[in-house]
């Protein structure tokens, strides 16, 4: 059977006072002509649906719709898990009744994996939603004393189901997690900063096929473990280059394949003088960003290039430095910082001041408190 393997939608995820609802509706047509024009039998959704626990609704219309149109209308099932940014709970309301509907959601972990069964029974698919150590501690008590990292914990409740799995099949794990070793963009930000939950590969050996969700570069980490990384490219930097898609896996041939994404507004960085920025004629349907190397960044360039962008989202000018405006960094940079100057530097672009020692204090606390409990970071 053909399984489509997705993840990261973000429903919901602001962009500036906007959101990408537009970019979300355009993927999902894309979605809905490849699940028809590849006769897929089932999707998987690697968690993080929304952007947001406290998803609104307009996201949770567009969730609303892609499943009714899939599921109910495409008569393909799907299996979803919840990844960190979803409320679980939240996300597999009304689980039960919506089996009978073709669509299997899980948002909590539980001690007994019980594989949603594609094909006859010849395809099980093992849905972990996204968890924290301390509840694979209290779901496994008497693996407790071992449970002493996250890896372990993942550990843990990998070696359960490969007790039970059966070898006949084509074992499937859907999962959200984090990769040691896997390229991270900048709307990973989040996951650079829960290095603690960071797991070897090695902990998902033994299954024909691990769908992750998480990473929003799409990448292949073993013959076996894959992220199809975020449909959309939520981001500037590196993941302007980053060419989407969503993966097709043929649990007959085992063979994979990533299909391409269109984006409806590609996310794209212009730098150069104001004169050559204005000159720029390919740029009316990207998200933008522009760093004028000649001029500062006041009110009036900016409206100056609203008129002829009215997709720029971010400025940067000579006078960045001084006034602490927008700032742009790199993956690489971003991975040299560490966790309380990843917090200053999200300080001064959301908040446009330093944080005070008390904020400071505050979030080292809850650094702390993750690390220590390998929680949701
Ligand atoms: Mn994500």
């Amino acid at each position: 059977m053909r399984l489509l393997h997705t993840s990261d939608w973000h429903f919901g995820m602001p962009r500036g006072t906007d959101t990408y609802e537009a970019d979300q509706r355009f993927f999902l047509q894309q979605l809905y002509e490849i699940i028809a024009s590849e006769h897929v039998d089932a999707l998987l959704l690697a968690g993080d649906v929304y952007d947001s626990s406290v998803s609104n609704a307009d996201a949770i219309r567009l969730y609303n719709d892609a499943m009714t149109r899939i599921c109910g209308e495409m008569h393909v099932p799907a299996v979803v898990i919840a990844g960190n940014h979803d409320s679980g709970a939240r996300l597999a309301s009304c689980r039960d009744l919506l089996r009978g509907a073709g669509l299997y959601v899980t948002g909590r972990l539980e001690r007994n994996v019980e594989p949603v069964l594609l094909d006859g029974g010849r395809t099980a698919v093992y849905a972990l939603p996204f968890f924290g150590r301390d509840e694979v501690a209290a779901l496994f008590p008497e693996h407790r004393a071992q449970i002493t990292s996250y890896e372990a914990a993942v550990r843990t409740v990998c070696d359960e189901i490969r007790a039970h799995m059966d070898a006949d099949r084509c074992n499937i794990l859907l999962a959200h997690a984090y990769v040691v070793g896997a390229d991270l963009s900048e709307s990973d930000r989040a996951a650079r900063v829960g290095q603690a939950i960071a797991v070897s590969a090695g902990v998902f050996d033994g299954f024909d096929y691990v769908a992750l969700g998480h990473i929003h570069k799409p990448q292949r980490i073993t013959e076996t473990v894959r992220y199809s990384g975020s449909p959309i490219q939520y981001s500037f930097g590196a993941e302007e280059k980053q060419i989407k898609s969503v993966v097709l896996f043929d649990t007959d041939t085992r063979q994979v394949r990533q299909i391409p994404l269109r984006q409806l507004h590609p996310h794209r960085t212009l730098t150069g003088t104001f004169d050559e920025i204005m000159q720029t004629d390919d740029a009316h349907d990207a998200y933008l960003r522009v760093c004028l190397t000649d001029r500062y960044a006041g009110p009036e360039v900016l409206g100056e290039l609203r008129e002829r962008f009215p997709l720029l989202m971010e400025l940067a000018g000579k006078s960045t430095e001084q006034t602490g405006a927008a700032s742009f960094l790199t993956t690489e940079q971003l991975r040299q910082m560490d966790e309380t100057e990843i917090m200053r530097q999200f300080m001064r672009e959301i908040c446009d001041a330093e944080p005070n020692e008390r904020q400071l204090a505050m979030f080292r606390d809850a650094l702390m408190q993750t690390q220590e409990e390998g929680d949701r970071g």
